[in-house]
C-alpha cells in the first residue's frame, strides 16, 4: 500500500471534476500528458498578474524577481535529478527539442563515418528520428538492441552490440508502450567501457521514478515537464559539464552570447549558451512548483502507488478473453503504462467507445511505429496512470471495456 492520500491529491486537480457527456472523467492518458494541480495553475497567473518581465535583461524590480524565480527552478531541477551543478541544467521546449539539441550540437561534432549509434527497439520517434538524420548525414550506422519475450532489454545481446564502433547509446528510461524500465546504469557502464557516451530519454522515467543522473551514470538526460504536473512548453536537457562546455551552441541570437561584433561573436557560459532568445519564463517557474509538489509527495510514494495500481490493472485486464497485454508481467519491473489489444476490436474503436463512457485512454502507435511493427500490430490501446488515479478507476475502465465489447457484438469479454 502506498502512502499517498489520493483523495486529498485529487482535490488539487480541478479538471478531475469534469463531467463529459454526463459521465465522470476517468483520465488514463497520463503518459501523453499529466494534469496540473492548482498550485501550478496559480503560479502561471501569479507571474502574469504580479511580475511579468523578461529575465536576465532589466534591472527593475520585476525583472529581478522573474530572473530569481526562473534561475531558482534550475536549482530545483538539479536537486530533483541529482545533478552536481545547476549550470548543467538547460531549459528547452520539451524532450524532443533536448534530443535534437544533442543530435545537432554534440552529434555533428563527434559522430564520424562508420560510427555506431545504439538504440533500443522501443524508442519514441523523438529518440529515433534525430539519430536517423544524424546517421544519414555522417554516414554512421544505427544499431538496435534486442528485447526479451516480455519486452525487457536483452543484456547478453547488449554486450555483443555495444562495442568499439559505438559512439553513442540512446535509450529510454521507461518505455511509453511496454512500460519496461531499462537497466540504464548497466548500459552506461557498457558504453563507457568502449569510450562511448549515453543519452537517457527520461520523458516517462523521471515523472514516476526517483531519479539520480549520478546513479544512472549517464552523460545526457532529457525530459518534459508536462508529463509530471508541469505546463507544456518546458523540457530539460541535463548534460555533464565538460561535455556541454565542448559543444557548440544549437541556436544563435540574444542571451546566448557574451559579446557580439559585426563579424563575430563569443558565446555565453553554461547554461545560457544553449538558451537563445526569451525563454518560457512563466512555465519554467510553474515547472518548479510542479517539482516541489512531487517532492512533497515523495517519489518513493509516487512509485509505490503506481506499482499498486498497475498490478491491479494487469490483473483485471487479464480477465478479458482475447486480450494481449504488452510488456513485463510483473508491475515491479515496469511503469504505470499498460498497452493492450482486444482480439476483434480495433484500438481506435476501443478508444472511441471508452471515451463515450468518460474514460480517456490513448490508442494508436504512440509514436513508436518500429515497435508496433515488431509487435506485429498497427497500434494498441493504452491506459497510463498517475498520482491521482484510483483502483476504482481501473474498475471503471473494465466496465467501459465490457460496454465496448457489447457495442462490438460480444467478441471479447468473459
Ligand atoms: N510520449 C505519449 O503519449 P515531448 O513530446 O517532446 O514532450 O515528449 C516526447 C517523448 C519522448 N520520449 C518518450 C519516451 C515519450 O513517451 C515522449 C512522449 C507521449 O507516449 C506523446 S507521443
Amino acid at each position: 500500500m502506498s502512502n499517498l492520500d489520493v483523495e486529498k491529491i485529487r482535490q488539487d486537480f480541478p479538471i478531475l471534476d469534469r463531467v463529459i457527456d454526463g459521465k465522470r472523467l476517468v483520465y488514463l492518458d497520463n503518459a501523453a500528458t499529466s494534469h496540473k494541480p492548482v498550485q501550478v495553475i496559480k503560479s502561471i497567473s501569479n507571474y502574469y498578474e504580479q511580475y511579468n518581465s523578461n529575465v536576465h535583461r532589466g534591472i527593475h524590480t520585476m525583472s529581478e524577481e522573474a530572473t530569481t524565480a526562473y534561475e531558482g527552478v534550475r536549482e530545483t531541477v538539479a536537486n530533483f535529478i541529482g545533478a552536481k551543478e545547476t549550470c548543467e541544467v538547460i531549459f528547452t521546449r520539451n524532450t524532443t527539442e533536448a534530443i535534437n539539441l544533442v543530435a545537432y550540437s554534440w552529434g555533428r561534432q563527434n559522430v564520424l563515418p562508420g560510427d555506431e549509434i545504439v538504440l533500443s527497439p522501443m524508442e519514441h520517434h523523438s529518440n529515433l528520428v534525430p539519430w536517423q538524420q544524424l546517421a544519414q548525414e555522417r554516414e554512421a550506422k544505427l544499431v538496435f538492441l534486442e528485447l526479451t519475450e516480455d519486452g525487457q532489454i536483452n543484456m547478453e545481446s547488449a554486450k555483443q552490440l555495444i562495442g568499439s564502433k559505438t559512439r553513442l547509446v540512446a535509450v529510454t528510461q521507461m518505455s511509453n508502450v511496454l512500460g519496461t524500465i531499462t537497466p540504464v546504469t548497466e548500459l552506461a557502464r557498457l558504453a563507457h567501457q568502449h569510450n562511448a557516451i549515453i543519452l537517457v530519454d527520461g520523458a516517462q522515467g523521471v515523472p514516476h521514478l526517483k531519479t539520480s543522473v549520478a546513479e544512472l551514470e549517464c552523460d545526457f538526460y532529457v525530459f518534459s515537464l508536462h508529463k509530471m504536473l508541469g505546463p507544456t512548453g518546458v523540457g530539460i536537457l541535463w548534460g555533464k559539464k565538460e561535455i556541454l562546455n565542448a559543444m557548440p551552441p544549437f541556436m544563435f541570437g540574444g542571451d546566448m552570447i557574451s559579446s557580439v561584433h559585426r563579424d563575430k561573436s563569443r558565446w555565453n557560459e553554461l547554461p545560457w549558451k544553449f538558451e537563445a532568445g526569451t525563454p518560457n519564463i512563466a512555465d519554467v517557474i510553474a515547472s518548479g512548483v510542479a517539482i516541489e509538489y512531487l517532492q512533497n509527495l515523495g517519489m518513493d510514494n509516487v512509485r509505490a502507488h503506481e506499482v499498486e495500481i498497475t498490478a491491479y490493472a494487469l490483473k483485471r485486464l487479464g480477465e478479458i478473453k482475447g486480450i494481449t497485454i504488452y510488456g513485463p508481467k510483473d508491475a515491479n519491473l515496469r511503469g504505470g503504462v499498460v498497452a493492450f489489444n482486444v482480439e476483434g476490436i480495433h484500438p481506435h474503436d476501443l478508444g472511441q467507445i471508452l471515451s463515450d463512457s468518460g474514460v480517456a485512454i490513448r490508442a494508436g502507435h504512440h509514436c513508436c511505429q518500429p515497435l508496433m511493427k515488431d509487435l506485429k500490430v498497427m497500434g494498441t490501446a493504452r491506459a497510463s496512470f498517475y498520482i491521482y488515479n484510483t483502483l476504482e478507476e481501473v474498475d471503471l475502465l473494465m466496465a467501459a471495456l465490457k460496454e465496448a465489447d457489447k457495442v462490438m457484438g460480444h467478441v471479447a469479454c468473459r
